[in-house]
């Protein structure tokens, strides 16, 4: 089983980038942000909860994204391998996620972390913001993410470049050109 995290800021593209990796490697695509905006428009009670960050830019707590995320790895735990979109974002996530997958005998293979300047950030997000009706996608709400970022995401890189498992990837130019990128790393898992 191949574990891949796709690690970036806000806007840097972890979502398109992970619809590539799926196209090409036929992975699962678990993405934190997709699933609490899922729970936000059914309503639930971890969706009242997580809206209400969202909505600030600020992260959900950890245990509430732990929590949600353990029975969907253990779904999992016999597929090929898992695109981890948007999580962890903190050091204790990391942890949590390590301790996951350590059950199953597998681990985080490959951290892979896209980099990309802050105005072209601000210029994707609020392009998305035009057509997606995201909440958190106008100008406050990304400077209060992109602050977030750097505080509480940021130190993550730090984390796994320790750990050996850290790339970092030039998250600019065409969708393609980047996810060739990512290709080249994946692929070099298996020599
Ligand atoms: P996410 O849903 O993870 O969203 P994101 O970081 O805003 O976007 P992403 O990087 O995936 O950007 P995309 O590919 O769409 O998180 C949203 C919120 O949920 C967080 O702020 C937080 O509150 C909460 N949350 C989620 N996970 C959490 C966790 N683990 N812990 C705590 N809280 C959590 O790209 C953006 C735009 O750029 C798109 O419009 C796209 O079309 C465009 N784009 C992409 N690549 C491009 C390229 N090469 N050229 C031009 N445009 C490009």
């Amino acid at each position: 089983m191949t574990n891949v995290v796709i690690f970036g800021a806000p806007g840097s593209g972890k979502g398109t980038q992970s619809e590539e990796l799926i196209n090409r490697y036929g992975f699962i695509h678990i993405s934190t942000g997709d699933m609490l905006r899922a729970d936000i428009m059914k309503g639930t009670e971890l969706g009242k909860i997580a809206k209400e960050y969202i909505d600030e830019g600020k992260l959900v707590p950890d245990e509430t994204i732990v929590g949600m995320i353990e029975h969907v790895i253990e779904q999992h735990k016999d597929t090929k391998g898992i695109i981890f979109d948007g999580f962890p974002r903190t050091v204790p996530q990391a942890e949590s996620l390590c301790e996951m997958l350590d059950k199953h005998g597998t681990e985080v293979h490959l951290v892979l972390d896209l980099q990309v300047p802050t105005e072209t950030l601000i210029e994707r997000l609020l392009n998305r913001g035009k057509q997606s009706g995201r909440s958190d996608d106008n100008l406050e709400t990304i400077q209060k993410r992109l602050k977030v970022y750097e505080n509480q995401t940021a130190p993550l890189a730090e984390y796994y470049k320790k750990h050996g498992k850290h790339r970092a990837i030039k998250g600019t130019g065409t969708v393609e050109e980047i996810a060739q990128r990512l290709f080249e790393h994946i692929d070099s898992l298996d020599q």
